[in-house]
């Protein structure tokens, strides 16, 4: 399956994901496919909508403390839903489909998650720290959020403006 990242102003990045219902093959293939893209883009996480699935799916590989993503260290989560929020966090978040942007966004601390595997298994996890981001981040885009959306008026603005001349610039290189 050859999947590519939908990029920031694309409409498909505004849409709702559904839930999943099929734990089967087409499920599989897509989560096989996302996984290379996301480590070859240099990605910790991605959203089955970032590549234009609007499928309640999305996968986490945080690095570990050599900065390495191993395969093992894959987190893939199914329909997930947040039990508990706990804390408040700030962390600069960035995002494939929004390249070269970073912004400080707030979060909660600490979140809880029951989700199904890849198989329909019922999952639950703790989470904190770079992980709980992760979560909060990949979970936003299920709603179709993406964390420029979290910015203040102004902020959002300058980001506008920003990311117009950016774009720009690179229509240009080409
Ligand atoms: C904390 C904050 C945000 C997340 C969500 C997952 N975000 C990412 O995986 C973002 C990765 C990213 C990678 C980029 O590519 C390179 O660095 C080569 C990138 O593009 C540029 O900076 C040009 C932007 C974002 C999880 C945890
Ligand atoms: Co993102």
């Amino acid at each position: 399956m050859e999947l590519k990242i939908v990029e920031y102003p694309d409409k498909k990045l505004k849409e709702k994901s559904l839930e999943v219902k099929n734990f089967d093959e087409n499920l599989h293939k897509l989560l096989d496919a996302m996984y290379p893209l996301m480590i070859e883009t240099n990605g910790i996480g991605l959203a089955a909508i970032q590549v234009a699935h609007a499928k309640r799916v999305l996968i986490l590989n945080i690095p570990d403390e050599e900065g390495e993503q191993p395969k093992d260290n894959l987190i893939e989560m199914i329909n997930p839903l947040v039990t508990k929020k706990e804390g408040d966090a700030i962390y600069q978040e960035g995002c494939l489909s929004v390249p070269g942007f970073y912004e400080d966004i707030n979060r909660f601390e600490s979140v809880c998650v029951n989700y199904q595997d890849r198989f329909g298994n019922t999952k639950y996890m703790e989470a904190d720290g770079l992980l709980s981001i992760a979560i909060q981040h990949e979970m936003d885009h299920l709603e179709g959020i993406l964390f420029i959306d979290k910015l203040s008026y102004a902020r959002r603005k300058k980001f506008e403006k920003e990311y117009k001349r950016v774009c720009k610039e690179k229509k240009e290189k080409k």
